[in-house]
């Protein structure tokens, strides 16, 4: 816990380092009540600093220190100057050694941050600033070292014992123990460390790469959990193949393992050659993962595999750049599960993950550029900006020159830059540099925080043949205040004719026309596009494939919407024309609602639903995208004032009449797929992941009906599933119903059989506490004091408070604030004990701008509770306080 006051940090301020460590020699003892931790240091002053010998200030919190040598000489107290968070030291000559022995207490670490035990295993975390609470170091990503490492453990409880690169010697110790040490030829930042030790048990295969090398690829995990691990290794294998060929990336150590632990701040972590993973992203097998998990294990193993270039090889020069290896890393996974799963499908989730949490964010009081200027707490900027909308940045790069464009740069930047720290505006630099471009407006992408708006409106001039659309971009201000300048938004966009077919596409100015669907480039705050040869007045098919992270609006009717929901050549945009679709119908009924009216659902829903519903050419994943309707999140995120009750009951009554007017076709798909998964064991694959979520999203559906054979069906489903997707989704159903009785049965039995499954019963604190039916937060309340809840196991907050606040919005608004001071209570009580998990749970009480002025107060005043409720983790502190600002 802190004691000194946070203080902000400026990208501006940024200084090289004065002093570099070329090697790092870690020896690690690891006891039961306390560890030691020997480094030795091989350091020089920085060239590029000039001459001088400054003092040298290492980072280190929460150490005690038994010792320290420079060049040879043990220092006395008078020799060195230590505070809470550093330790500084007068070198003498410009190449000196400096050896340090700290304390640490990793059996009691519970912020999971640095050395901690996590059950009976020893594992680290150290992204960003963790390994200062292992030793003394400059932990800052562009100093760059070579390491070495030494783990000594008793031999019984830690038969295994890991880090970073490849093992070189091992062997017995005195008393039962024994030591193992590993070395890494690669240079890295701090961050990239890791150590593990326990009683592990491994899957083992390989991989041989481009260049024909043998590469071992091992996954630890604990000996209960050996049989879920072939996903995962199936995953890597495909990440391994994929990098290669499509980014020309090989892997470059002997050796690369990836550990399961069960306490994890977040999915899962990239140290070189060493990955760390929440169990919940590596462990997978149809009996106890749903298919969303299976997708959710293969797209993180790919994640941080790729790191190893994209993060690794080429890192960050400081934090402030994170979305260089983040962004475009997460535009990578992207690319991967596209080309694994179907790739409308997966573009289709992202965006609606986008629009509806990092446009939140971008419209909260945490709003920041996807290169912040500024921070408290780093741990904080680990954001949807910095990831997800990092991602689209590096997407519009890619739209911009093209397949092969990126790849000339994404070459560039990896030979130009490997083996070194470097900025955002090196990666651009690279794709400018290789393709001959100019994306210095561009950049603005980069330094300008909020999502742009662009409203488009036309004109046909049925005389001349010519078709215009006027783009208007504009930003809305953000806390930063940075006045906005135009980006550049690249819109792809067609145009359909009366019959729905495609038209060809020339520019007022151009020699002939360049295909059905383009790019143009909009760089302007108002900006005229003009087609000419267009003998039709013709319907815009706009920002296909979503080539822009921005809120466009055309003034499309309903009709028109239901046209480009059968026509639109772009499947992303027959997804898109539903969800406009619905988005005006489902506002149509909240408004009715907040008049008193009674509640009149637009037929022609209906009836889109149903021609989807009844194509069977269509890919069975898109018509349950198409089914689903917007999410009560994503109605908040884009009212100007989120009602709470009226968006809530304006959605369960549209669900409850599509329900009644599409039974019988859903009930036919229901059955039809019901029937499949009966025949066919299960496979993890996107033709089956397709067929049961269309299952899925109808029984969902047709249990609004109460209808007792639907209730037969999803009893029947429940009990004789051989996998999670479908017993899942049928006791989500149960729980959600009325049939107390049934529901009840079906959670106990399903708790009695999985209750030494941790990941399996985070799955039933979800669909407990994700339910809408009244009384949610007394269930919630009930289910932390059930025995396999632990308030210091993230995923069981996650579990449970997170799904709770973050998407049973009913439950959580409700209108006497007892959800938000059941979360600051919450808040508080970890931020305690692990502030990075504080400072997430927080997030549903920053967007307090987004309601009533009664829930507002209510909001505020728990934000202002947490404030003075004493001492603050900079994480905690930086939010609370951001947010009342
Ligand atoms: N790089 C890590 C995230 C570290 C978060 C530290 N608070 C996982 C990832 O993005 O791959
Ligand atoms: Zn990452």
């Amino acid at each position: 816990m802190r004691t000194e006051q946070p203080k902000m940090i400026y990208l501006k301020d940024y200084q090289a380092p004065e002093y570099l460590i070329d090697e790092t020699h870690l020896t690690f003892e690891l006891f039961e009540d306390h560890s030691l931790v020997h480094a030795q240091l091989v350091m020089r002053r920085n060239p590029e600093r000039g001459p001088g010998l400054p003092p040298l200030v290492l980072d280190g919190q929460q150490l005690e220190l038994l010792s320290v040598t420079l060049a040879d000489r043990e220092l006395s107290a008078g020799d060195y100057q230590l505070t809470e968070n550093t330790l500084t030291l007068q070198p003498a000559s410009e190449s000196f050694t400096v050896d340090t022995s700290v304390r640490i207490h990793p059996e009691t670490n519970t912020a999971l941050e640095g050395l901690y035990k996590s059950g009976t295993m020893f594992c680290t975390q150290c992204e960003a600033e963790g390994f200062r609470k292992i030793t003394y170091y400059l932990d800052r990503p562009d100093v760059m070292s070579k390491f070495t490492t030494t783990v000594v453990a008793e031999q019984h409880s830690y038969p295994v014992l890991l880090s970073n690169g490849n093992p070189i010697a091992s062997g017995p110790g005195e008393d039962g123990r024994h030591w193992a040490t590993w070395e890494d030829p690669f240079m890295k930042p701090a961050y990239l460390f890791a150590l593990v030790a326990g009683d592990l048990w491994c899957v083992e295969d390989s991989f041989t790469t481009m260049t024909k090398r043998n590469v071992a690829l091992r996954i630890y995990v604990e000996p209960e959990n050996i049989d879920k691990c072939q996903h995962a290794m199936n995953s890597l294998k495909k990440s391994m193949r994929w990098d290669e060929e499509v980014y020309g990336r090989e892997y470059d150590l002997d050796i690369f393992m990836i550990v399961a632990v069960n306490d994890f701040n977040m999915g899962a972590m990239e140290n070189k050659g060493l990955n760390i993973f929440n169990s919940s992203a590596v462990l997978a097998r149809a009996e106890t993962a749903t298919d969303a998990a299976h997708q959710r294990v293969e797209a993180i193993v790919a994640h941080e595999y790729f790191h190893n270039w994209s993060g690794n090889r080429v890192t960050c020069r400081d934090w402030f750049q994170l979305s260089l290896k983040e962004g475009f890393t997460v535009f990578r996974d992207a690319g991967f599960s596209s080309d694994m799963n179907s790739a409308t499908v997966k573009r289709i989730q992202d965006v609606a993950y986008l629009r509806t949490h990092q446009f939140a964010e971008d419209a909260g009081p945490m709003a920041h550029a996807v290169r912040p200027d500024s921070f408290i707490e780093i741990s904080n900027f680990y954001t949807l900006t910095v990831y997800e909308k990092g991602s689209e940045v590096v997407g519009m790069i890619h739209t911009l020159l093209g397949a092969g464009g990126f790849r000339k740069g994404s070459d560039l930047y990896f030979e130009r830059h490997d083996g070194q720290a470097v900025t955002c505006d090196d990666f651009v630099k690279a794709m400018e540099d290789a393709n001959g471009v100019d994306l210095t407006q561009f950049k603005r992408w980069y330094s300008q925080a909020g999502t742009p708006r662009l409203a488009v409106s036309e004109s046909y001039d049925a005389a001349a043949k010519t078709y215009s659309l006027t783009f208007r971009q504009s930003c809305p201000e953000t806390p930063d205040k940075v006045e906005k300048l135009p980006f550049v938004i690249p819109v792809e966009l067609g145009l359909l004719d009366s019959k729905g077919n495609e038209i060809a596409l020339r520019l007022a100015g151009e020699a002939s026309a360049q295909g059905t669907s383009r790019v143009i480039s909009v760089t302007e705050a108002e900006q005229t596009f003009t087609f000419v040869d267009i003998a039709e007045q013709p319907l815009p098919s706009l920002l296909r494939g979503f080539s822009a992270p921005v809120k466009l609006s055309f003034p499309y009717n309903r009709d028109q919407l239901m046209f480009l929901m059968q026509h639109d050549s772009d499947g992303f945009n027959r997804w898109d024309a539903g969800q406009q679709l619905s988005v005006q119908v489902l506002q149509e009924l909240i408004a009715q609602q907040q008049k008193g009216e009674s509640l009149v659902l637009d037929p022609r829903l209906v009836s889109a639903l149903k021609t989807v519903l009844s194509d069977e050419s269509l890919d069975q994943a898109m018509v349950a995208e198409m089914l689903s309707l917007p999410s009560e999140a994503y109605l908040t995120e884009i009212s100007e004032v989120a009602d709470v009750e009226a968006i809530h009951n304006a959605r369960e009554f549209a669900r409850k009449q599509l329900a009644d007017n599409l039974f019988e076709a859903l009930w036919l798909r229901y059955q039809a797929n019901r029937d499949l998964s009966k025949q066919t064991p299960y496979v993890a694959e996107a033709e089956h992941f397709a067929r049961r979520a269309l299952q899925n999203i109808a029984l969902s559906y047709l249990m609004l009906s109460g209808k007792p054979e639907v209730l037969a069906a999803a009893l029947e489903q429940f009990e004789n599933s051989d996998n999670m997707t479908e017993r899942l989704t049928a006791l989500a159903v149960l729980v959600n119903s009325p049939f107390e009785e049934q529901k009840a049965l079906a959670l106990a039995s399903f708790a009695e059989h999985f209750k030494d499954n941790p990941l399996v019963m985070d799955q039933w604190f979800s669909v407990q506490a994700g339910s809408t039916l009244p009384g949610g937060l007394a269930r919630v309340k009930a289910l932390m004091q059930h025995p396999a809840f632990n308030i210091k196991n993230p995923n069981k907050v996650r579990a449970l408070v997170g799904a709770f606040a973050g998407q049973n919005l009913i439950n959580f608004h409700a209108a006497d604030g007892s959800g938000y001071r059941f979360l600051a209570d919450l808040v508080i009580e970890l931020n305690g004990f692990n502030p990075q998990i504080a400072s997430r749970q927080l997030a549903p009480l920053t967007r307090w701008r987004k309601y009533d002025t009664a829930r507002q107060a209510l909001m505020k005043a728990e934000l202002e509770r947490i404030l003075a409720s004493g001492q603050l983790s900079s994480d905690v502190y930086e939010v609370v306080s951001k947010s009342l600002a």
